[in-house]
């Protein structure tokens, strides 16, 4: 596929993140290989970066299988995270700022140190020394297409359906230490104080600290140079709830704290 064609689909994603009017799905028209879609996910971080957005972390979706049953798509995907994405904990977000958002129970990790994959001779074994800080998160996606409805080269172009995410308090974390596991600790959404999900760490690829050789690969595929700072959302716990307005919507991570956020 053609610069120019991939641009067109980058334009027409973005002009729905800013119109907040959801499109047709590309694989309707046009037959996109997962390298095009990522070349179109790279195009619109670069039409971001170009009003001032700019790139604070990435993301993985589909590392649980909730996750994956929901959206009858399978293989892990990979999402750059943005500036304006970024909502404080206990702050207020906006539904207006979205098409038809949901969130997700997550777990974070953050860079103390810049992250550089292709300059790296051991990329996994860097990421995991760069990381300095865990927490719980709650991430808001927001797919640009019809109906919350895709493929997974859509999705992959439509950046991985990014939209927003709140980080909870920070704990440090030294990810070389022998034994360091972050499994089995239950995980809950609560929607005004009543549950609307429940799952476990485990449920994120078994453990979220395997998030990040997944995240090494396939930063090193995108030529993803992250700043220190960054965020790393190592993916969902649950399946994603719509998220409504006027409500407080926490995540709780056992042992990790808790997180959130109120919808206006
Ligand atoms: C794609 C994003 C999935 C996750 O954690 O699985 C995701 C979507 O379902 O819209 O972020």
């Amino acid at each position: 596929m053609t610069g120019s064609t991939l641009s067109r689909y980058a334009s027409a994603l973005d002009e729905a993140v800013t119109s907040r009017l959801a499109i047709a799905q590309l694989s309707r028209t046009a037959a996109l290989t997962l390298d095009d879609a990522y070349r179109v996910q790279a195009l619109g971080s670069e039409l971001r970066a170009a009003r001032g957005d700019r790139l604070v972390g990435v993301k993985l979706g589909f590392t649980s299988k909730a996750k994956a049953r929901q959206m009858g798509v399978s293989d892990v995907i990979f999402g750059r995270l943005h500036a304006r994405g970024e909502n404080a904990d206990g702050g207020s977000v906006a539904l207006a700022d979205y098409i038809h958002p949901r969130v997700e129970p997550e777990v974070a990790f953050r860079l103390g140190a810049r992250f550089d994959a292709r300059a790296s001779a051991d990329p996994e074994a860097e990421l995991r020394a760069a990381v300095d800080a865990v927490a719980p998160g709650l991430e808001i996606i927001d797919s640009r297409y019809a109906d919350f409805r895709f493929s997974l080269t859509d999705v992959v172009a439509d950046n991985t359906s990014a939209a927003g995410f709140v980080i909870g308090a920070w704990q440090p974390a030294d990810l070389t230490a022998t034994g360091v596991r972050f499994a089995e600790r239950p995980v809950t959404l609560e929607i005004d104080d009543v549950v609307a999900a429940t799952g476990s760490t485990s449920d994120i690829l078994g453990d979220p600290v395997l998030a990040l050789p997944a995240i090494a690969r396939m930063a090193a595929a995108q030529g993803v140079v992250l700043p220190a700072g960054s965020v790393l959302l190592a993916g969902a716990a649950t399946a994603a709830v719509a998220l409504p307005g006027g409500v407080t919507v926490r995540a709780t991570v056992a042992g990790l704290g808790t997180v959130h956020v109120t919808t206006i």
